[in-house]
């Protein structure tokens, strides 16, 4: 390093607060800080701001019904499209500008859809979905990867008001099935399979295994993605060939009311089965196109690219609704960063331009450890914009993506939300707020998110507490599917005073909050384990592991981890009679391997006698969480078996 460099590297330790540029402020969509009083002054008003980004065949009568709160209501009575606002309403001025650019693993398989372009497929395969029995309402679940046919189909059902339900492609048969059953899904949208590293990967086997376990009948599509690659012989539906039969159709939106489902999305909770957070057409669409315009500061002119799945809602929200509703070129890359180098991504920026990029902690940490010569490799003069989404991230990786890829010429936009909130909450305006790396920022204006203690007041400045969203967003989450009894109990029973008819949403994250407003996001204080940022149920992994033979009892926790944020240490206590030896180890991960997927799998697997139990018998993940993190023992007073603490972490160390 030069003498220069070693000072800039310096300054930037030190500097704890970044501002925008003047350049960047000038253009942005959004760069009046009175927008936060104005907001606030005309809430719920201030909503329409969102609502008017989209077109609607019939205007709301009402912003915000909360007579029946929190199953709260908005922009009642609207009547929309999400595929019409999509794709049709941009065909006018720019049916020949790029919709998606599609870029596959194997390099130089690439495809570009205009909107023009989109627009047929979306309706041709609306046409095929029509044919083979799908009506409104009735929910389609979609098991892809990263392929254009996802988005498509997910349009598609869109324009028939048919909500989708995304289940991502690395999750196991057991998983998909599960999902189906829970969401009475008789529609499968599925593929071949893909390639990862440079091999196709069967994903149809998996699927069909999926599909064999569903209590009721399923009528599958098949994407052929792999061409000699794979085999979809002997599976129900050919996309193409459904497609072929509709060639040239078109099919006329359905008119959607605000309220009607748009999409539900399977995700984890602190109890064994999976929540399916239910989306609305109005509200969710304008939230997500109004974050789009807001946060990422997406005009219809950029090359925007969200590196996330489509299969996690960042991708629903990011990759497919907001940039889409905006008219813009949303980039959707189906491999992995380092493949075939670890430059793959600054490859893909320079060769398409790209204005944003919006990526996970996990990933810089990757980008970090790699080194700098990747990104320096290439031309990345093109950003305008870095975003993050899905955990924390520590102001050390944050000042490295500032430096290696903005070049401290790109704000930073540390995005905090959830798969419930439908789109961000928390985070710093781009063109408005300065940044403090590591914490996300204010609320964005006219969300109403604090930091409380476990009364529900307010913390001082400096004080850790928990997050907590008095006012309700267009973009929440309507209810758990067929559960809002479930619905209650897991994000409104913490805070709200139902009496007084006042109604909190409790997110399960811990926070800080500094005096000028700043919200530093801690993680979850739920037993929700945050890998690579994407949620594991701790209930999910332990049943999968109790379900392998020769284990009587497992807890498993999120140990600290380099790249991945958290991993899974889990802890089990063998059946009598059984060894506990690598081969019911190995078992033990290939259980959890097939009931949720290889994102799920423990990083260790420790066997032990006992597991450290309260006098009530509840098993204390806290502590087991110190041991895995090799951190001092807090309080074990009022453990029932002291003992197998020490024990335990003989083993761990
Ligand atoms: C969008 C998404 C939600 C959980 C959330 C929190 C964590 C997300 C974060 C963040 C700190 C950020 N999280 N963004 N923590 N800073 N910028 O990730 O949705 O998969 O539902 O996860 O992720 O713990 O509660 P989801």
């Amino acid at each position: 390093m030069s003498e220069k460099d070693v000072q800039l590297e310096a300054r930037l330790e030190e500097q704890d607060t970044f501002e925008p540029s003047e350049e960047f402020v000038e253009q942005a969509n959004v760069s009046d800080a009175g927008i936060y009083d104005e907001f606030e002054e005309n809430w719920p008003g201030c909503w329409e701001r969102a609502a008017e980004l989209l077109d609607w065949y019939e205007g709301y009568d009402e912003v915000l019904n909360d007579e029946d709160a929190p199953f709260y209501e908005w922009f009642v009575d609207g009547r929309l499209n999400a595929s019409y606002n999509c794709v049709d309403r941009h065909l006018d001025e720019r049916a020949d500008e790029v919709a998606i650019e599609w870029v596959g693993e194997p390099v130089d398989e690439k495809r570009t859809y205009t909107y023009e372009e989109l627009h047929e497929e979306v309706n041709e395969f609306a046409a095929a979905l029509r044919d083979i029995g799908v009506e409104e309402d009735d929910v389609v679940t979609m098991y892809m990867p990263m392929i254009p046919e996802l988005p498509i189909a997910m349009l598609a059902c869109a324009r028939i008001g048919a909500p989708h339900s995304v289940v991502f492609a690395g999750f196991s048969a057991d998983a998909l099935a599960t999902r189906m059953e829970s969401a009475d899904s008789e529609f499968l949208v599925t593929c071949d399979g893909y390639y990862r590293r440079g091999d196709p990967l069967d994903h149809a086997s998996k699927a069909s295994e999926g599909v064999d376990d569903v209590d009721h009948d399923v009528t599958s599509v098949f994407v052929d993605r792999l061409g000699a690659d794979g085999d979809i012989s002997s599976t129900q539906y050919g996309y193409s060939e459904l497609v072929d039969e509709h060639e040239g159709e078109t099919v006329e939106p359905v008119e959607r009311d605000a309220e009607d489902m748009l999409f539900l999305m399977y995700t984890s909770g602190t109890t064994g089965t999976p929540k399916g957070v239910k989306h609305t057409t109005g509200g969710y669409l304008s939230y997500a196109a109004w974050t789009s315009h807001a946060v990422l500061d997406i005009k219809p002119d950029d090359t925007y690219w969200c590196s996330a799945d489509i299969g996690w809602i960042t991708g629903h929200s990011y990759i497919v609704y907001g940039p889409l509703a905006l008219g813009t070129t949303t980039v959707m890359y189906e491999g992995t960063p380092d493949y075939p180098d670890k430059d793959r991504l600054w490859e893909i920026v320079e060769e398409y331009g790209v204005d944003q990029l919006y990526t996970a902690p996990t990933a810089i940490r990757a980008f970090m450890k790699w080194g700098s010569e990747y990104p320096e490799a290439h031309d990345l003069s093109s950003l305008r914009l870095l975003g993050t989404v899905g955990e924390p991230i520590n102001p050390r990786a944050w000042k490295w993506y500032y430096k290696n890829i903005g070049n401290e010429n790109c704000p930073v936009v540390d995005t905090w939300w959830q798969t419930e909130t439908g789109g961000m909450m928390v985070t710093t305006l781009p063109g408005v707020g300065d940044m403090k790396p590591g914490s996300a920022g204010p609320p964005l204006p006219g969300v109403s998110a604090n930091v409380v203690d476990e009364e529900g007041d307010e913390v001082e400045a400096g004080d850790a507490g928990y997050l907590a969203v008095d006012k309700p967003w267009p973009g929440m989450l309507r209810t758990l599917y067929r559960n809002d009894e479930r619905f209650i109990n897991e994000y409104w029973d913490e805070y709200s005073n139902p009496d007084a008819d006042e109604w909190v949403y409790f997110p399960e994250d811990g926070a800080k909050i500094d005096d000028d407003g700043y919200i530093t996001v801690l993680g979850r204080v739920d037993d929700v384990i945050n890998v690579s940022g994407h949620r594991l149920g701790t209930m999910e992994v332990e049943s999968a592991i109790v379900g392998v033979e020769g284990i009587a009892e497992a807890a498993v926790v999120g140990a600290e981890h380099e790249l991945k944020g958290e991993a899974v240490y889990a802890y089990a206590i063998i059946e009598d009679g059984y060894v506990a030896d690598d081969e019911l180890r190995e078992r033990a991960i290939e259980g959890v391997e097939e009931a949720i997927g290889p994102i799920a799998r423990p990083e260790e697997v420790i066997f032990t006698d006992e597991l450290p139990k309260t006098r009530s018998g509840k098993i204390m993940r806290r502590l087991l969480e110190d041991i895995s993190n090799e951190e001092s023992l807090g309080d074990t007073s009022t453990l029932r078996n002291p003992d197998v603490v020490n024990d335990i972490q003989s083993k761990v160390d």
